[in-house]
């Protein structure tokens, strides 16, 4: 009945997010296009399913090309007049944003949950995230500053200013559903961007909140513009539009080289984040109990479904066998369950579809003559589990330039590495296409500042695992993690902007740089 009154209605989900869990099993949530919720022109959905029960949670539109170009249009008429907005008044619209996010967090955490399956403190701290953003964004209306310089020349000022691009697509991953649209959507729009804003598939419900709250903080129509549906369908019409002008993409490396190389070919601005193969190196003289709690929460948490998760752990030969054997016994204890119950630990994979990738890198494993499984290494199915995509915590030893040690897997798979040497573990941390974070735990002050000079990763940590970076602070990697973009902080405002050199001359005469001496 409810479903009905929604589909008639036009009534938004937050409305009757009382029983949020019923909310987004309800069909009919739109696309936002120029201020109007809407479904597909085709009328084509696609289905949301709870992957800690297998159960249907709603349809949403599976959208064309058709839509998505609709959106651009909108966006588009919409970035003439939003990019005058001055940046403070665009600010405030942002901090009601944060007002309402804090004051939902519990019902998004709980809708995220039952869409993408990690457990509630976890969706918490996602939706922390995004408030988090909103606040520093919000702040940053007053900043978003520029230089003053001098001039080689009399009588002539000089300084910087950062203008607005334009329509940005952003495309966003299903593992952090809020945060990372976060990241993406409030500095684009304080900076006078409109956006187009495309999800993951697999969490729909998120995303509608999220762009219903910019529509209930007062942002106007078309400046944000959210069309649900197929990657590849929306992301290349969006790279095709020449009205889009910049692209951010957070995704697998493979997507992003040849997003990157379509944007390249167009001269289009695209920022990219993308796949890790983060490693802890744990020293001899380590706390040894820290650091398996480091590795339990970097490894595990979110089921591993981080860009950031730990997926090695490179142990000194003198703690290893010591360390290894409290690691799986701890591991071992890890409860597994819906994210919804208070007890679970580590959730559901977020699709059958991941499941079965983890489950295809386990059996590479298993056939590896290197690898040897300590723990885990199944799906879960005992009781209700069986109806759900969970997969038991694993960990295998092994070395370091066997695939499971060297591509990214995105589940709760940890392969153990010994190794002899600081020197060594670096050169191990450092042996992989990627470079996004990596943390090296030891009591060592010389080893911790060389650790830091000499990782190539993004995001450094010290006695910390490879999780937890903070939203004032530039994320994003090196070699094939990134294309030498960071979001978060200052650092994102150089993606969603560009620098725009002036030059005032008073002097009433032609004065010529590099010229008159
Ligand atoms: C990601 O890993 O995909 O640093 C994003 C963290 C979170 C963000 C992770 N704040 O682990």
């Amino acid at each position: 009945m409810a479903s009905t009154t929604l589909h008639r209605t036009n009534k938004k989900i937050a409305d009757i997010m009382d029983g949020v869990s019923r909310a987004v099993r309800l069909p009919g949530a739109y696309n936002y296009i120029n201020g109007q919720w809407k479904a597909s022109r085709s009328g084509k959905t696609f289905d949301n399913i709870n992957p800690a029960t297998g159960e249907l949670l709603g349809r949403w539109p599976s959208s064309a090309a058709e839509d998505l170009n609709e959106a651009v249009v909108a966006a588009s008429e919409a970035y003439a007049s939003w990019r005058l907005v001055p940046a403070p008044k665009r600010a405030e619209r942002i901090l009601r944003a944060y007002q309402v996010l804090l004051e939902r967090k519990e019902a998004l955490a709980q809708v995220m949950t039952q869409e993408m399956g990690k457990v509630l403190k976890e969706t918490r701290g996602d939706v922390q995230e995004a408030i988090d953003t909103a606040l520093y964004f919000a702040g940053e209306g007053r900043r978003l500053f520029g230089v003053t310089t001098t001039s080689e020349l009399a009588d002539k000022f000089a300084m910087t200013v950062r203008s607005s691009i334009g329509v940005c697509g952003l495309i966003t991953p299903w593992n952090f559903p809020m945060a990372i649209p976060s990241w993406k959507i409030f500095p684009a729009l304080l900076c006078g961007n409109t956006v187009v804003f495309k999800p993951a598939s697999c969490t729909p419900a998120t995303a509608t909140l999220l762009v219903e709250i910019l529509e209930e903080a007062g942002i106007p129509a078309g400046v944000v513009n959210l069309v649900h549906g197929s990657g590849s369908v929306l992301g290349q019409a969006l790279i095709e539009s020449p009205v889009v002008r910049l692209i951010s993409f957070t995704g697998s490396s493979e997507v992003g080289s040849s997003i990157a190389a379509a944007c390249g070919q167009l001269f289009k601005k695209v920022s990219l984040e993308m796949g890790g193969k983060n490693a802890q190196l744990v020293l001899d003289d380590a706390d040894v109990d820290l650091a398996i709690e480091g590795a339990l929460w970097g490894a595990f948490g979110t089921t591993g479904q981080r860009c950031t998760a730990t997926s090695r752990l490179i142990i000194q030969e003198g703690i290893y066998g010591a360390l290894i054997e409290k690691l799986v016994q701890a591991a071992s204890k890890l409860k597994l369950g819906n994210g919804l119950d208070a007890d679970s630990q580590v959730g559901p994979l977020v699709s059958e579809d991941q499941l079965e990738t983890v489950k295809r890198y386990v059996d590479i494993g298993l056939r590896e003559d290197k690898a040897r499984l300590l723990l885990g290494g199944r799906r879960a199915t005992e009781g209700v589990l069986g109806q759900g995509f969970y997969f038991e915590p694993t960990i295998f030893e092994g070395a370091p330039d066997m695939r499971l040690a060297q591509e990214e897997i995105f589940g709760p798979v940890l392969m153990v590495i010994k190794v002899k040497t600081f020197e060594q573990g670096l050169q191990v941390m450092n042996g992989t296409r990627y470079g996004l974070s990596g943390s090296v735990y030891t009591r060592d002050v010389n080893r911790v500042m060389q650790a830091v000079r000499d990782m190539q990763t993004g995001i450094t940590y010290i006695n910390a695992p490879t999780i937890g970076a903070e939203v004032h602070l530039p994320f994003g990697g090196v070699k094939h993690t990134g294309n030498g973009h960071r979001e978060a902080g200052q650092a994102v405002l150089d993606i969603f902007t560009e620098w725009k050199a002036v030059y005032v001359d008073y002097s009433g005469r032609l004065q010529k740089a590099q010229i008159d001496q």
